[in-house]
């Protein structure tokens, strides 16, 4: 079996070596323009050229869980796409967002603001019944963010597309639902995956929604959020702040009015990262589950474009 690897952010060779090592009998090599077809694709933001060139692919594995790049893609007709299935970036989400939530519940800024001054002042301490958390998305991700949201006694509430019970969470879903979900929450966390139905999504009038004094957390894609409405409403004072993983031109580009807004913490897209070695098991796995003609979990549904 030949495995193709085209991945436009990362350095291939410990990639390579790692497919090679995890599954022997396969003959793994780097794309280039011109190289002979594969069975298997890896990509990551792959050009249109890539798949222009590949007539016999059986499968193509996403090493991210995110496929909103490869959906602008005029991919080959009925060919699987396969994308990471948590792979260790769940236990990271949940770092992140637990980190981002209890710095402004807890008033860690402030806290770091009059250090700095070398004052020691007390604020006085918030009821977290005052502060239900909201995820948009109960993915993958999203579930695993709300069970460790829950862990700190928070109230949470989730939306998705399909209703889902999960205990501890008051669950909403579908379009109908979505202003009593904005309406019951005060801040805010976006793991929706980026798709026609879903780009644009928290704009001025869903985030008008939200509580006041809310705040918002977008660890999804850049796309999600609407810049301008965000400021907006940071700036009316009906949100409070936001923490920002990912923006519509990464990197952020150095004049954008992100960088230097006093409410809003930003991070380089890293709240949860692609891990090596995990996610080269679990496309080996998938890969050779394949070749035995049985089914693999992760397949994206190309028509929702998730
Ligand atoms: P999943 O596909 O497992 O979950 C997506 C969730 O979004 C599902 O609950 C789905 O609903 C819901 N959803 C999708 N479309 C809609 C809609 N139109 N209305 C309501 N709900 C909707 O994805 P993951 O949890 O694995 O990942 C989520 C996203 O996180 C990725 O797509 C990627 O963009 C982002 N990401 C960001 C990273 C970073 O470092 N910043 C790292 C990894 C991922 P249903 O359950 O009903 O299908
Ligand atoms: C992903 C990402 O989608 O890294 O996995 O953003």
């Amino acid at each position: 079996m030949k495995i193709t690897f085209c991945c436009s952010d990362t350095k291939p060779e410990p990639w390579l070596d790692g497919l090679s090592a995890a599954l022997p009998d396969a003959q793994v090599s780097l794309w280039q323009p011109g190289a002979p077809p594969a069975d298997y694709a890896v990509v990551w933001a792959p050009p249109q050229a890539f798949f222009d060139e590949q007539p016999q692919l059986r499968a193509i594995f996403n090493t991210g869980a995110g496929v909103d790049a490869l959906m602008k893609l005029n991919l080959p007709a009925g060919v699987p796409v396969i994308r990471l299935d948590d792979a260790g970036m769940s236990v990271q989400m949940a770092e992140y967002v637990c980190h981002a939530l209890i710095r402004h519940f807890r008033e860690f800024d402030g806290y770091e603001a009059d250090m700095a001054l070398g004052q020691w002042s007390y604020r006085k301490p918030r009821d977290r019944a005052e502060f239900p958390v909201g995820i948009l998305g109960l993915g993958v991700l999203g579930e695993r963010v709300a069970r460790a949201v829950a862990q700190f006694d928070f109230p949470v509430n989730g939306w998705s597309r399909s209703p889902k019970p999960l205990v501890g969470v008051k669950c909403f879903a579908g379009t109908d639902q979505l202003p009593a979900f904005l309406a019951a929450s005060k801040v805010l966390v976006c793991l929706l995956p980026l798709t026609s139905e879903t780009r644009d999504i928290m704009n001025h009038q869903n985030l008008s929604h939200l509580q006041a004094g809310g705040y918002v957390i977008n660890v999804a894609r850049g796309g999600n959020l609407v810049d301008d409405d965000l400021l907006a409403l940071l700036d009316s004072g009906h949100l409070a702040g936001a923490t920002l993983d990912v923006f519509r031109t990464e990197p952020l580009p150095p004049e954008h009015a992100f960088w230097q807004h006093p409410k809003i913490c930003l991070t380089p897209h890293t709240s949860a990262r692609t891990l090596r070695s995990e996610s080269i098991g679990q496309i080996a796995q998938k890969m050779a589950a394949l070749q035995r003609g049985e089914s693999v979990a992760g397949v994206v549904d190309r028509g929702q474009g998730y």
